[in-house]
């Protein structure tokens, strides 16, 4: 019996957490908003056009100097979260600006290097698996700042060979991961879909392998080995856990059947896109709670689960939006669905 497994088909409700470097913007620098809310908050390092700050990615690159959340506390959050009704959460150890929040051997880039210097990741695993919620580490292989990084397939000796080192970097920082946080379910990857990871077919192939076999049960998100854009990996075994993400507006999906006998589960935003911390939610739509009901009761009845996703601010706190919706919704759950 694959017991990871069948605890994911019971979770129902799930908590994603964007939280990094772009959190300290929040989508805007200096009173310039960067996109209204039309790209992601979290891609804010490639702000780009007319209205972008002077030398913004160097700006951009340096803000691990400021990041100082004296508010951040993960008890607060996973209670939160267990009042909400999650059975499991998704925490970002490294978005696509390459920046880890745990203190990594492999590179510089690391949370010990802020002001903060403690292990986020560390205390977001402990203190939601101390409520009972399931923890899946959210991991981007792409990173915009690393020179090894090749979107692209590498052509050359020299880039392939530079290429084999991010990857080299990629395997030990997952390993890294699972023996220092071995109480984590899964892993939820993302910025697979570059060429140059998609060819890395036998590497990915065999480090998939290499996983399992050091975590016994470990639960991998679909994205992990895309071979075409927009294309997720199913096994029939229900090995693989196939995470569906709806598009730029972010609805549910109308036909279901393709997800049929997979695993799977919806995540979602509150404001239209942007997954990382957004200051100003003034003259967005942001869905309410009714929405959230629909989808999460929608996902639950074609045997997927939801993901709300919260984007914490720079100091640890979570958007007074998002602390109304958590609140509304559990105060749904503890009246319609067993603890
Ligand atoms: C996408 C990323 O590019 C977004 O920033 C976000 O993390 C979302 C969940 O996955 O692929």
């Amino acid at each position: 019996k694959d017991a990871n497994m069948e605890a994911f088909r019971n979770y129902g409700l799930g908590q994603f957490i964007h939280w990094g470097l772009y959190a300290i913007p929040g989508n805007e620098w200096e009173g310039v908003s960067a996109r209204k809310g039309a790209a992601a908050s979290e891609w804010i390092r490639s702000w780009s056009g007319p209205n972008a700050p002077k030398n913004w990615i160097e700006t951009y690159d340096n803000l691990y100097k400021q990041f100082n959340p004296k508010d951040f506390d993960a008890k607060r959050w996973a209670k939160q979260a267990k009042d909400m009704g999650a059975k499991y959460m998704i925490f970002t150890t490294k978005h696509h600006d390459g920046f880890a929040l745990w203190p990594t051997k492999t590179t510089d880039y690391n949370i010990t290097k802020t002001p903060f210097k403690k292990d986020v990741v560390k205390a977001v695993v402990d203190a939601y698996t101390a409520e009972g919620i399931d923890v899946y580490l959210y991991f981007s292989v792409l990173e915009w700042n690393n020179p090894d990084y090749f979107y692209k397939a590498p052509k050359t000796e020299a880039e392939k060979a530079k290429y084999n080192k991010f990857l080299q970097y990629t395997r030990a920082q997952l390993l890294e991961l699972l023996a220092n946080y071995p109480q984590i379910k899964g892993f939820w990857f993302d910025g697979t879909w570059d060429q140059a990871w998609v060819q890395s077919y036998d590497f990915t192939y065999n480090l998939e392998k290499e996983l399992r076999a050091k975590h016994p049960g470990l639960i991998i998100g679909s994205r992990f080995r895309n071979d075409e854009f927009g294309k997720r990996h199913f096994d029939s075994n229900g090995n693989l856990l196939g995470d569906y993400e709806q598009g730029w507006e972010r609805k549910l999906p109308k036909d279901y059947s393709w997800l049929d006998g997979n695993d799977w589960d919806a995540v979602m935003t509150i404001p239209p896109n942007g997954w990382g911390y957004m200051k100003d939610w003034s003259g967005l739509y942001t869905k309410t709670t009714d929405d959230l009901l629909d989808m999460l009761m929608q996902s639950v009845s074609m045997n997927g689960n939801f993901v709300l996703n919260f984007g914490p601010d720079g100091l640890g706190n979570m958007h007074p939006g998002e602390d109304k919706l958590a609140k509304e919704l559990g105060d749904w759950m503890k009246v319609n669905h067993e603890a």
